[in-house]
């Protein structure tokens, strides 16, 4: 367990209008973080289509309201991951979500903060985290270990849902994008590797977060260092969306093209 403590992410909000200073600072702290700058009726609607499918499963309790993301208790095998369940299979086809990473918004501030023609990765990621699955948890990392092809891989991170602390968020370490690749261990947590939490206290760097709200966007360089922190409510499902962007003329992996996972569900 990490003892660092976390700190609160600063909002670009300011810079909207000045792509120079933009660029500027995710170049510089390897982050941006904007609040409200998302289509919140549309990620509502994505919401709905994940919960709905975690639902059929038997994961949501619908004596609440299926927006409220309310747990149902029941249990995930213990033998399956997120990743390669059945639930996830169907999440990587919904048309709302995957229509999502060309919407107006992403599209235009990827392409001026690249100043390039962008291409959207077809790996995109739609997570739902149950309460209490710690181990489970994203333990820190570089995209770029996962996602290859170019570092200048940009990774937006996306609450589907107000997202407060406990229900877990995710914290980047500014300026760790300067630090080039640290090594990677076979860890707990999804993905199954990461950078120890003892070489992260090391790095003298804090980790930032915040109480995400619908609307709000996180996005980071290949090379930030990041790392989700555990859903510790009570019963509330945490949903999550990743989309990842990269000029059109930089190398690109062969797995960015296809959707997550296909290695694991086409066996
Ligand atoms: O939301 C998570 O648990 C992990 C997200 C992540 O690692 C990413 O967006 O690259």
């Amino acid at each position: 367990m990490s003892t660092q403590l976390e700190h609160e992410l600063e909002s670009s909000n300011a810079w909207l209008h000045d792509l120079p200073m933009l660029r500027n600072k995710l170049k510089e702290d390897g982050y941006l973080f904007f609040r409200g700058i998302l289509d919140v009726q549309a990620l509502e609607q994505i919401r709905e289509d994940m919960l709905e499918i975690a639902s059929e499963y038997g994961y949501v309790n619908r004596d609440a309201p299926l927006a409220d993301g309310i747990y149902s208790g029941q249990s995930f095998p213990t033998s399956t991951k997120f990743e390669t369940s059945p639930i996830y299979r169907r999440i990587l086809e919904l048309p709302r979500f995957n229509a999502f990473g060309s919407s107006p918004v992403l599209s235009l501030l990827l392409s001026g903060l690249l100043d390039s023609e962008i291409q959207e990765h077809r790996r995109r990621i739609g997570r739902i985290t149950l309460p209490g699955s710690f181990k489970n948890t994203t333990p820190p990392h570089q995209d770029y270990f996962y996602i290859k092809g170019t570092p200048d891989t940009f990774t937006c991170w996306i609450p589907a849902g107000n997202c407060p602390g406990e229900l877990g968020g995710l914290a980047v370490m500014p300026k760790s994008n300067h630090l080039g690749m640290l090594e990677h261990e076979p860890m707990q947590g999804t993905g199954g590797h990461g950078v120890s939490h003892e070489r992260c206290e090391q790095l003298g760097l804090p980790w930032l977060t915040t109480d995400f709200r619908i609307g709000d966007l996180l996005m980071f360089h290949g090379h930030t260092l990041h790392k989700a922190l555990d859903n510790r409510t009570e019963d509330r499902l945490r949903v999550s969306l990743e989309y990842r962007f990269q000029r059109k003329e930089d190398e690109i992996d062969p797995g960015s093209m296809d959707y997550h996972m296909k290695g694991a569900f086409d066996k």
